[in-house]
């Protein structure tokens, strides 16, 4: 079975909230390996081709929003089945109902806002991996 690959993403509430690191720490305790890791500031133009498949939704323009207000870390983590292994580990997309254990459970809550600040976001296939891939480490 080939190595995957999947494109995680420290979103910007997690590095204001200093996270970073525990966040890194979850991936590397659950044996992943950090391929690629960066600190940036995403454009506009980035974060529309990353969320392409959310466009016209209601929490789309909220999210890109939240997405520009600060650095976030991009990182390539790989592993067998890591796509499925880093969804596993991050929880659910709402952070209230996330469970135990998890980054998003454990880390996350809901703050009232138009858009979930959940944390991180992990590639949900290896069509999209390598989608997500080309689009921040290109
Ligand atoms: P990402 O893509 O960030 O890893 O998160 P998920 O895979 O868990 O969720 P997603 O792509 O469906 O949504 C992207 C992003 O939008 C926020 N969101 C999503 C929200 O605020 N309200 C919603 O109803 C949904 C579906 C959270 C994550």
């Amino acid at each position: 079975m080939a190595i995957e690959r999947s494109l995680i993403l420290i979103k910007p509430d997690g590095v204001k909230r200093q996270l970073t690191g525990q966040i890194i720490s979850r991936i590397e305790a659950k044996g992943y390996v950090i391929a690629e890791l960066k600190q940036v500031s995403a454009s506009r133009e980035l974060l529309e081709a990353h969320y392409e498949e959310h466009v016209g939704k209601p929490f789309y323009e909220p999210l890109v929003e939240f997405m520009l207000s600060g650095p976030l870390v991009a990182i390539v983590a790989e592993g067998h089945n890591v796509i499925t292994g880093f969804r596993s580990l991050a929880g659910t997309t709402d952070p209230t109902t996330a469970a135990p254990g998890t980054i998003r459970g454990d880390l996350g809550r809901d703050w009232g806002l138009k858009v979930q600040q959940n944390l991180v976001h992990g590639s949900d296939s290896v069509e999209s991996s390598n989608r997500e891939i080309g689009i921040w480490f290109s």
